[in-house]
C-alpha cells in the first residue's frame, strides 16, 4: 500500500473515478520526446508509438523497487548463494558449455570458473531469467517511478533501439521487474554495449544463446578492466583499523606493501606491488578481513554490492574446486 503516493500522481493524469486505469504512456511528453530521438536514429515512429501505447503499467514492479532494501549482512547472504547445489547446477553448465567457456577464457581473459560464477548467482544458469515483459518493466519504471525514471526511461529507450540493432521484437522480451534480460541479466544498455556474437551466427542473443551469453559475461567484465594476473581476494589479519566502514564499497588504492608496512598481515606476495583494497565483513564466525584486488572491483561494475562481489568470488573458487581447474 506505500504505493498509493506515486500511483495517486498517475490517476490524477487520466482520471481518478477508474478503477482499472490502462497507462496510456503513448500519449506522454516523454514518450512522444523519446519516439522522435528514435525516428531520428532510423526507427519507426509510429511503431514506437504502436509498441508503446500497448504497454502496461505493472503495480508489481513499482512494489518490488518500494520493498525496504533487505540490508543483510554477510553471514546471512553468504547462504544464499554459497549452496552445493548451485555448485552442482555449475558442473553440469560446465559439461555442457566447456568448449565456450574455455573459448571465452582463452579470448577474453576472463576464467571459466568467474564466468560460471556469474551466470550462477544471476539465474541459476538460466533457469531464473525473469517473467516480466522488458517492456511493461521498464515503462513503468520509467514513467511512473519517479525517483528512478530519468534511468529507466534512458535503459526504454536502449530496449528499442536494441530491437531495431538485433532484429529482435522488443516488445516481447522477458526480464526482471527492472527490466534485466537472460542468462547473465543484461539491461537494454548494457546489452547494446557489451553482448558478443560468441557463435558467429549474426545475431546478440543473450535470452535463449547460453553461447553469446557466456561471452558476453566474459566480455563484460573483461571489458571493465578483468586481468587475469590478478587474483580476486584474499583473507588477511590485523587489518580491522584500514576499515573505515564494515561491508562498504570499495576502491582500490594501496599497494600491498603500503598495507603491510601499516600492519596488514598475510597479503600474498604476489600482491605487493598490486593496488587493494580492505573489505571488513561481518562473517558467521565473526568480523573477517580481505585483501580485495582491482578484479573484485570489476565484480562491483556488474553490481555495485561488495556482498554480492563476494558471493561471486567465493562461488567461483568452490566451482573451480569442483572442476579442478
Ligand atoms: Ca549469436
Amino acid at each position: 500500500m506505500r504505493i498509493f503516493p506515486v500511483v495517486a500522481i498517475t490517476l490524477g493524469l487520466v482520471g481518478l473515478n477508474t478503477p482499472t486505469v490502462s497507462a496510456n504512456y503513448a500519449e506522454r511528453a516523454e514518450v512522444q520526446a523519446m519516439a522522435d530521438r528514435l525516428a531520428a536514429k532510423g526507427l519507426d515512429r509510429n511503431e514506437v508509438i504502436k509498441v508503446m501505447s500497448e504497454a502496461k503499467r505493472l503495480d508489481s514492479v513499482i512494489k518490488a523497487m518500494n520493498r525496504p532494501a533487505e540490508r543483510k549482512q554477510w553471514k546471512d547472504y553468504r547462504p544464499i548463494f554459497l549452496k552445493k547445489a548451485r555448485v552442482k547446477a555449475a558442473a553440469r553448465f560446465y559439461q555442457t558449455h566447456r568448449e565456450t567457456l574455455e573459448r571465452a577464457e582463452a579470448e577474453l581473459g576472463v576464467p571459466v570458473d568467474v564466468i560460471l560464477a556469474i551466470i550462477g548467482v544471476e539465474t541459476y544458469y538460466g533457469k531464473n531469467k525473469g517473467s516480466f515483459r522488458a517492456l511493461d518493466a521498464l515503462a513503468t519504471l520509467g514513467l511512473d517511478y519517479p525517483k528512478r525514471a530519468k534511468f529507466f526511461l534512458g535503459e526504454l529507450e536502449s530496449l528499442f533501439l536494441l530491437g531495431q540493432e538485433e532484429n529482435l521484437r522488443a516488445s516481447e522480451l522477458k526480464g526482471s521487474y527492472a527490466g534485466a534480460m537472460g542468462y547473465g541479466q543484461f539491461i537494454p544498455s548494457s546489452y547494446l554495449a557489451y553482448a558478443v556474437d560468441f557463435d558467429n551466427d549474426g545475431r546478440r542473443d543473450l535470452i535463449d544463446n547460453p553461447v553469446d551469453a557466456i561471452g558476453s559475461v566474459a566480455n563484460y567484465l573483461a571489458e571493465h578492466g578483468w586481468d587475469m594476473q590478478y587474483g580476486i581476494a584474499s583473507p588477511v589479519a590485523n587489518a580491522a583499523s584500514q576499515v573505515e566502514r564494515m561491508e562498504s564499497r570499495i576502491d582500490v588504492k594501496e599497494t600491498g606493501s603500503e598495507l603491510t608496512s601499516k600492519g596488514v598481515q598475510q597479503i600474498p606476495d604476489a600482491w605487493s606491488e598490486l593496488p587493494l583494497d580492505i573489505l571488513g565483513l561481518h562473517g558467521a564466525q565473526g568480523d573477517e578481513y580481505w585483501a580485495v584486488t582491482k578484479n573484485f572491483y570489476v565484480i562491483t561494475r556488474y553490481n555495485r554490492s561488495p556482498l554480492y562481489a563476494m558471493a561471486v568470488t567465493q562461488l567461483a573458487y568452490e566451482i573451480a574446486e569442483e572442476l579442478g581447474l
